[in-house]
């Protein structure tokens, strides 16, 4: 009886977790950290998250990093002449009282090099490094290769 409690609380753990998805370092509230299963299976993929300065100073997404890609870039994405490309950006601003959201088709975070292509359903941890507020590890949720936004849920603002 015991042993069946605890698993109940063991799974109620592990379905809120998948819903904990804003972190807060400083200032800075990082909110819906997502990605998405890609239709092919490639060693890549992006992800996506929303960042929200709530201080009076501009601050700096300076690195990325993650344990599941060799390699971790910001990108940010434009189109040019009616082509869409991405280009590579060392740095982004984070302006005082404001939000810079990352999503498909425009600013992401590009993961290269996997062992294993991205699956709907894990998550994976994603470490922000901002100049002033410092870094924060964020877990990313991989939803369905269809999905056009993250998850659906209450900021804490
Ligand atoms: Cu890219």
């Amino acid at each position: 009886m015991i042993a069946r409690v605890l698993a109940l609380g063991a799974l109620l753990v592990c379905s809120t977790a998948g819903f904990a998805d804003d972190y807060r370092i400083g200032e800075l509230l990082i909110s819906q950290p997502w990605s998405r299963e890609l239709p092919v299976e490639l060693p890549g993929g992006s992800a996506y998250f929303s960042v929200h300065n709530q201080g009076s100073q501009t601050d700096r997404l300076i690195a990325v990093s993650s344990p599941r890609a060799a390699k971790s870039t910001l990108h940010t994405q434009a189109a040019s002449d009616g082509m869409m490309s991405m280009q590579h950006m060392p740095a982004l601003d984070i302006p005082a009282h404001s939000e810079v959201t990352f999503k498909p088709g425009a600013n992401h975070v590009m993961l290269s090099g996997m062992e294993q292509p991205l699956k709907a359903g894990e998550h994976f941890p994603l470490t922000l490094q901002f100049e002033k507020a410092g870094s924060v590890e964020v877990q990313v949720s991989v939803l369905p290769a269809d999905a056009q936004s993250g998850p659906t849920t209450p900021h804490i603002h």
